[in-house]
């Protein structure tokens, strides 16, 4: 009986993928059968990380582009399905951080991080869907944020494109939903990734967190894969529109 948590055969595309939540989403999914496509703008790095995944036997290749680039990110769609007959799923995972005091946040920076968070989030889901239609089925899964309905300040390009791409996950997924494509969205606390290292050693901030997380402490990369398995398998088969929290609560206390 296979398992409903088997991805074998699924080849998913996964954007930010050398490092922290991408990379921890990515060895998921290879882990449970899936063909990964890790993405990253560092041909090296995303290579060493591929290969750590070949090492255990798993099935991983990479994508070198940066997802504000619409034809590079086309073009390597094209050539998983080229290689592999259908593109699966696509995570848009990517993501930038700005943290500043609002009027030293240039528009320049604003606009940064919401064409890296938002805008190409909805450029390659719109070509994956085109090629995911020609199958008549296919997964999306954005990574949002607890931060959006809630905030903090410092960060208001990053609240303003996370909070916008859970309204586009849900946007997507009525439109894409006819076509068999399921569109979700995953939305973390605070995890103890790299772009969150200037947060974690200060002890001031860290503490903080601690204080507004149920679990008191901070989430682990991997903590995120369970739920990107199961939205990428058969136990997420009629799943669409909904955002996952995986925050140790943190967005459930006042
Ligand atoms: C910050 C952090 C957050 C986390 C995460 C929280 O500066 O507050 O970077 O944005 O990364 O998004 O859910």
């Amino acid at each position: 009986m296979k398992s409903l948590f088997d991805l074998t055969g699924r080849t998913i595309l996964v954007t930010g993928g050398s490092r922290g939540i991408g990379f921890a989403m990515g060895a998921a999914l290879a882990r449970h059968g899936a063909t990964v496509v890790l993405n990253g703008r560092n041909e090296a790095k995303l290579e060493d990380k591929a290969r750590e995944l070949r090492a255990e036997g798993l099935e991983a290749e990479t994508a070198v582009f940066d997802v504000n680039n619409e034809a590079a990110a086309r073009s390597a769609m094209d050539k998983i399905v080229n290689k592999h007959g259908h593109l699966f799923g696509l995570i848009n995972n990517a993501g930038i951080q700005h943290r500043s005091p609002i009027l030293a946040f240039t528009t320049a920076d604003f606009e940064r991080v919401v064409s890296t968070n938002l805008t190409s989030c909805f450029t390659l889901s719109r070509e994956a869907i085109a090629l995911m239609s020609e199958h008549g089925s296919g997964r999306i899964i954005n990574t949002v944020s607890m931060l959006g309905s809630q905030a903090r300040p410092t960060v208001p390009a990053y609240i303003a494109a996370k909070e916008g791409l859970r309204a586009l996950t849900r946007a997507l997924a009525v439109e894409a939903g006819p076509k068999g494509i399921l569109v979700n969205a995953i939305a973390p606390g605070y995890i103890a990734t790299e772009m969150n290292n200037a947060l974690i050693t200060d002890k001031k901030f860290s503490d903080w967190i601690v204080s507004k997380t149920p679990l008191q402490r901070w989430g682990e990369p991997h903590e995120l894969g369970g739920g990107a398995i199961y939205l990428m398998s058969e136990a997420g088969a009629f799943v669409n529109g909904h955002v996952l929290a995986i925050d140790g609560g943190m967005s459930v206390q006042v």
